[in-house]
């Protein structure tokens, strides 16, 4: 084991603050990620909160501000979503490949997973703090401070108001059927289905209404979408919501030596939004020619598909590409290079591992 439970074989990018994600095959193995292999983002340490002192303070543009401990939210009707968890910096590798991206992390294909999250609908808590005319968005504040922020301060994000009041929009405490790991936001977090893992806040301190997106570092400054000749500064760029069509081969994973003749490929395709995975090609001679891939189980529309396709690869180098069309009949860029940006985000380009086969 290392830290936080999860196994000697995960790819560990920094200790403190956390941040590792799990072998790519240990990722291809189940459509539900089992805890253990489930990636951690943090952007500060852990805290340490007790369930049964934390509060949540839902307040701002609201006819009646609240504050309600887990008790008073396990009152409300339970629900629960099936729905995957994207990083907006999962790739990240591939676009490095292409130009320098300092003081960010190298995130293989592992920094997304998808569990089962039990809570409640945020929509209830909304209605119960009766929500005013002005309000437009829906802020999250965690109690994690982070050094990485200018200033420092907690983590927080903000979605829009709509998309907030969606049913498969949970406060959860529990993933998988276990009660919430503290390394992954326990006792409560927020889980925002098709949206970038940064708007899933974690360690969920206070909801606040707004008139305007949260003002805070990591939705001001941090994942938006710069123009490569932009430089990050609050305002600049646009900010990150839907998580864009990408795909990934799992295995063999790039760098791989296999056995030639037939070898199983496995991966995952990832639509976000609302749009679902449609299609998924794979290619074992860079994009030149394509066979569809079969799409595994179907765990609903917030969850990425697996897929696996079985190639003829003779002896010698293989470029293996996979490519993604979701239900609005788009697909992904062909290169990292077209999709290259200055933190490293976001990465839709096709999914590419280069092997061996003898
Ligand atoms: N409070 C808090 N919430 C947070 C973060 C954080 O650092 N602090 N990281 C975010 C990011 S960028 C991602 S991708 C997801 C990761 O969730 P996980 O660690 O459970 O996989 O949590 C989000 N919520
Ligand atoms: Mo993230």
């Amino acid at each position: 084991m290392t830290r936080f439970g999860k196994p000697a074989d995960t790819i560990v990018h920094g200790e403190e603050p956390f941040n590792a994600e799990p072998p790519p095959a240990a990722l291809a193995a189940a459509a539900l990620t089992p805890l253990e292999h489930f990636y951690v983002r943090n952007h500060g340490a852990v805290p340490a909160v007790d369930p049964a002192a934390w509060r949540l303070r839902v307040g701002g543009l609201v006819e009646r501000p609240l504050e309600l401990g887990l008790a008073d939210l396990q009152r409300l009707p339970h629900t629960a979503v099936t729905a995957t968890l994207q990083c907006a910096g999962n790739r990240r590798a591939g676009l490095l490949a292409v130009r320098d991206i300092p003081g960010e992390a190298p995130w293989g294909p592992g920094a997304t997973a998808t569990a089962v999250w039990r809570g409640v609908r945020l929509a209830d808590v909304l209605a119960a703090a009766a929500v005013r005319p002005e309000a437009g968005y829906v802020a999250f504040v965690g109690l994690d401070p982070s050094p990485d922020a200018e200033p420092p301060q907690a983590f927080g994000g903000s979605v829009g108001l709509v998309k907030a009041r969606r049913p498969e929009v949970v406060l959860a405490w529990e993933m998988n059927g276990a009660p919430l790991p503290p390394v992954h936001g326990g006792p409560v977090r927020v889980v925002v289905p098709g949206y970038i893992g940064a708007r899933s806040v974690k360690w969920l301190d206070r909801v606040e209404l707004r008139a305007e997106p949260w003002d805070g570092h990591f939705q001001v400054t941090a994942y938006r979408l710069l123009a490569p000749d932009e430089a990050p500064a609050p305002g600049v760029g646009m900010p990150l919501g839907e998580v864009a069509l990408n795909a990934e081969i799992l295995e063999p994973a790039a760098g791989a030596r296999v056995a030639a003749g037939r070898v199983a490929a496995r991966g995952y395709a990832f639509a976000g939004g609302e749009r679902q995975v449609a299609r998924v090609d794979v290619s074992a001679d860079g994009g030149a020619t394509w066979r569809r891939a079969e799409l595994l189980e179907d765990l609903g529309r917030w969850a990425w598909r697996l897929w696996r396709a079985e190639l003829d690869l003779g002896p010698g180098e293989h470029e293996l590409c996979v490519r993604a069309w979701d239900s609005a009949g788009a697909t992904q860029p062909e290169n990292p290079a077209t999709v290259w940006n200055p933190k490293g985000y976001a990465n839709s380009a096709w999914g590419r591992a280069r092997i061996s086969a003898a």
